[in-house]
């Protein structure tokens, strides 16, 4: 932690410690201006947050991360997402020489063959992406919930991304399924069909399954591979 903008994390956890998300999204943006992004993958989550964004008229980006392998329903959320707020989404798209030459030699699923193979694609298609959507801003904004995994038990809701060199917020963190459902049905939010037929964790479509009652919540996502493999590199504590 040697960035200047790290030296802002205590005082932020103590100025927003007993707001709600909606407020604290107001406070952060009043105090870094458009440098507040906010990572949208249309889930649950990430709808609720874009709810409280765009109700209030805060000046924050919202970007998605469009890998090009996103199902059917995540595109048309995403329009209807469009339709009812009026807002800007920005999409961020993978470099087109390292994705051409990536598929052209290692083919177009060659994510189910090696970890290597699917890191390589998860890093062309994603984080180098969101480096560049990051560059340059103070507080990266996500859907992320404890709930969802056991490592994501033990992150803070403002906490300090080293490899981004950037302050993450996660508004919702601590909220139960319960909570999310209810925000969503109150509001009469669109959300991705795809959460009412069992997908919870929803990535790109050759990525992710649907899970059974009492799986894990990420047990849909790359389930070839070990437990502990299964991180994509957007999220460095998973
Ligand atoms: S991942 O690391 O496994 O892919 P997950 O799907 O749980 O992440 O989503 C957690 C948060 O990461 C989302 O709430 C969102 O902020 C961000 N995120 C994940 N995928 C994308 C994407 N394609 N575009 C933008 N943000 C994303
Ligand atoms: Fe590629 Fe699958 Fe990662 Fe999407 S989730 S970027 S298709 S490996």
């Amino acid at each position: 932690m040697n960035n200047q903008l790290s030296l802002h994390i205590p005082g932020l956890i103590n100025q927003i410690k007993s707001f709600q998300p909606e407020q604290a999204l107001k406070h952060l943006s009043a105090q870094f201006g458009e440098k507040v992004v906010f990572s949208s993958s249309f889930s649950y989550e990430d709808q609720v947050i874009t709810h409280m964004i765009a109700t209030q008229q805060l000046p924050i980006q919202i970007f998605t991360l469009d890998t090009g392998r996103l199902f059917t329903e995540t595109y048309s959320v995403w329009s209807s997402t469009i339709s009812r707020y009026q807002n800007n989404i920005k999409a961020y798209y993978p470099q087109h020489d390292l994705l051409e030459s990536f598929v052209q030699e290692k083919g177009p699923n060659a994510f189910y063959e090696s970890v290597e193979n699917r890191k390589n694609c998860c890093y062309i298609r994603k984080v180098e992406p969101l480096k560049r959507a990051l560059k340059g801003n103070a507080i990266w904004v996500t859907g992320l919930r404890a709930e969802h995994s056991a490592a994501r038990q033990d992150l803070q809701s403002i906490e300090w991304d080293e490899s981004n060199q950037i302050i993450k917020y996660h508004p919702i963190l601590d909220w139960t399924t319960e909570q999310v459902a209810a925000f969503i049905r109150e509001h009469n939010i669109p959300y991705n069909p795809l959460h009412d037929k069992g997908f919870v964790s929803i990535g790109c479509a050759p990525c992710t399954r649907a899970i059974k009652s009492g799986e894990d919540f990420r047990a849909g996502r790359w389930w070839w591979e070990e437990a502990d493999k299964k991180e994509c590199g957007l999220h460095e504590h998973k």
